[in-house]
């Protein structure tokens, strides 16, 4: 049988921490289905579709990687996909707390899904999708902290749409 997990989040946008996670996955399941998901506590920049985008060109060299998105939970995508586990990145202690309480969530919700953590890798431990958004738009260098085409697609929002 296929072992499948998912690599789920907001991704607005993908940074090399995301991409550092989403590539460590795929080298320990068969597939991995990278999916794009709404956070309610979240506003986004990016729409799901430029978000998958973005994903798809910093993965493209992975064969096992799947690019999606689901407007609803993400246990009833997980099922509609047959994963067995939920993959989370952990950058800090402070990332424990908010971690443990969407994970017992989802646990209630499918007690099937096992949900398990890759630590960052040191040099990611303080990078986050806002951090990279608050520095492009003050036209800071991001050049080491996200892909080419992110990098891009940021100054083109903040600069050209005058956000
Ligand atoms: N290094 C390592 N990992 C990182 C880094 C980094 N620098 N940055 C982020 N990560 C990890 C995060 O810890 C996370 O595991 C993943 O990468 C994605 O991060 P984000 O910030 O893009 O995504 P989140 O945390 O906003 O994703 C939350 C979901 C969208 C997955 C969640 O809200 C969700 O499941 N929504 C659907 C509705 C649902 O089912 N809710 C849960 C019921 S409570």
């Amino acid at each position: 049988m296929e072992r499948i997990a998912v690599c789920p989040g907001s991704f607005d946008p993908i940074t090399n921490g995301h991409i550092d996670i989403i590539k460590r996955t795929s080298q320990l399941f068969d597939k991995v289905y990278v999916c794009v998901l709404n956070n309610s506590t979240k506003n986004t920049l990016f729409t799901h579709e430029e978000r998958m985008n973005l994903i798809k060109e910093a993965t493209k060299d992975v064969p096992n990687i799947v690019v999606d998105s689901y407007n609803g939970l993400l246990m009833d995508y997980a099922k509609t996909i047959n994963a067995s586990v939920i993959i989370r990145g952990l950058r800090a202690v402070t990332d424990f707390e908010y971690e443990m309480r969407i994970t017992s969530m989802n646990r209630k919700l499918n007690e099937d899904i096992e949900t398990l953590f890759i630590l960052t890798k040191n040099e990611y431990s303080f990078l986050s999708s806002s951090i990279v958004k608050e520095v492009a738009k003050y036209n800071g260098n991001i050049s080491d902290l996200v892909p080419p085409a992110v990098e891009k697609a940021l100054y083109q929002k903040y600069l050209e749409h005058k956000l």
